[in-house]
């Protein structure tokens, strides 16, 4: 059997057209002859895979929906989905530096830059030529990035940007940050901030046991010069920030069931192989329990996430519904990571299977672009029409 055959449960694929099932290939065999072999021993030293950003831009992965005249792939919601959910069957760090690249860079800079700031930057961001990285979150300011602190304050030509932001991927190599800040007023604006602006810094966060083969860093902003043209003129608010983390939170809610298929397909052949009290594990009731249910999850999941990418495609999605599904997704990831880890017994504990490293990642995953709880929040005030944040 092909190791990389992803469960079809309910046969999802007839919902998918021909031009899908091709990227889908394409992004599996490049996720299994270029990820997969060498991850393990990135993740264990800690290390981004530097080496991996001109495939990733070859397969579509930055910017997959952002159109074709900007050096986008100009494809459907779908596509973009199914890629996730591939990069993410080799590793969530891997599927993080794509989702911040498109859906957290190249996303804000598409809707609401210049036609100077797309020029300049989207082409090479697409081709990984330029990567970047998204500064919302603060020490202070997580699930609340509304209070934040860092500020612009308007001189002559320039803004002199102030604060300091935490826990951002792909920030110790990123070549430019999407950054939000508070101007005079108060309003949060975003803007571009490049490497080599004076008074910027992007100090690496050593010791994580999640997201071991991602590069993630602050963002320190001491008195930086940064240009008015860097500012994205038209968007104002929190909505500038939220509008990109609906388009990566949809990007989660897809790769999520890769880490997720990875780790049921895992243990489901690890169960028919390895022999305990003279039969296979998998003849087992307690592991065919596991197994069965792994497989109902992936299976709700992955309708829930095809359909929100038919109305996203038709851009009818809701926040509030990628908030469901990406909330679903990655608690289900997790659990199904767990338990598949319990199959494989003290194997289950070794870097010789990804399921371990699937598990650890989706630790992160579990708490960026929104925690658990905050989607719990949204699903819960747009049902109830009362806001538990106020
Ligand atoms: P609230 O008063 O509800 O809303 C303020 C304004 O924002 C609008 N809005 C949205 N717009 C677009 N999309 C959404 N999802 C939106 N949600 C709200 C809202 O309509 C309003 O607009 P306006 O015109 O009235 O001003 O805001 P709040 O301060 O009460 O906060 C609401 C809350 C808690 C849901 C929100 O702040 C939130 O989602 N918090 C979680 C923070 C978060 O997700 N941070 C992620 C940081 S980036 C990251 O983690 C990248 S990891 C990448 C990787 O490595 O893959
Ligand atoms: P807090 O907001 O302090 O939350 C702590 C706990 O309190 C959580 O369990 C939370 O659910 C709970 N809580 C908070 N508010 C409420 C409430 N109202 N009701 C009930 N419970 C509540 N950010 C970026 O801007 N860019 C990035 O590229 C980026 N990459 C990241 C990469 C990694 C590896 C990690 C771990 C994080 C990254 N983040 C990034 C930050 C991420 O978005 C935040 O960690 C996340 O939003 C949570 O914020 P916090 O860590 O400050 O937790």
């Amino acid at each position: 059997k092909d190791l990389y055959e992803a469960p079809d449960y309910y046969l999802i694929d007839e919902l998918l057209s021909e031009e899908h099932k091709l990227i889908r290939s394409t992004a599996r065999d490049w996720v299994k002859k270029e990820v997969s072999p060498v991850i393990e021993d990135f993740a264990q030293r800690a290390e981004f895979p530097s080496h991996l950003i001109k495939g990733l831009g070859e397969i579509g992965a930055f910017g997959p929906t952002i159109p074709l005249e900007y050096g986008g792939a100009g494809l459907d919601y779908i596509a973009y989905g199914i890629l996730m959910q591939e990069i993410e069957r080799g590793d969530s760090g891997i599927r993080s530096t794509a989702s911040v690249q498109g859906s957290l860079v190249m996303y804000p800079i598409y809707a609401y830059g210049t036609e100077e700031q797309k020029k300049k930057y989207l082409p090479k961001l697409a081709t990984g030529e330029l990567m970047g990285c998204f500064g919302l979150t603060e020490p202070d300011h997580g699930s609340n990035p509304g209070g934040m602190v860092t500020n612009i304050k308007e001189q002559g030509d320039h803004y002199i940007l102030n604060g300091a932001k935490m826990w951002i991927s792909n920030a110790p190599f990123a070549d430019i940050a999407v950054v939000w800040a508070k101007d005079e007023s108060g309003k949060i604006r975003g803007m571009v901030v490049e490497r080599g602006m004076e008074g910027f810094s992007t100090p690496e966060t050593h010791n994580k046991w999640s997201l071991r083969a991602s590069a993630t860093g602050e963002l320190v902003f001491d008195n930086v010069k940064v240009p008015k043209a860097n500012l994205f003129p038209d968007i104002q608010g929190l909505k500038g920030p939220l509008g990109c983390l609906n388009q990566a939170r949809y990007g989660i809610a897809w790769g999520a069931l890769g880490a997720a298929m990875d780790c049921y397909d895992t243990a489901l052949r690890y169960s028919k192989e390895r022999i305990q009290f003279g039969k296979p594990i998998g003849g087992f009731q307690l592991q065919q329990k596991k197994l069965a249910e792994m497989v109902t999850e992936i299976t709700k999941a992955q309708l829930l996430v095809w359909r929100l990418g038919v109305l996203k495609s038709e851009n009818r999605a809701s926040a509030e519904q990628i908030s469901m599904a990406k909330r679903n997704s990655v608690e289900i990831a997790l659990d199904i990571a767990r338990n598949a880890r319990q199959m494989l017994g003290g194997m289950g504990i070794t870097g010789e299977y990804s399921i371990m490293r699937h598990m650890m990642n989706l630790e992160s995953v579990v708490t960026y672009e929104g925690t658990h709880d905050i989607h719990l929040l949204i699903t819960g005030m747009d049902v109830t029409g009362l806001n538990a944040f106020k």
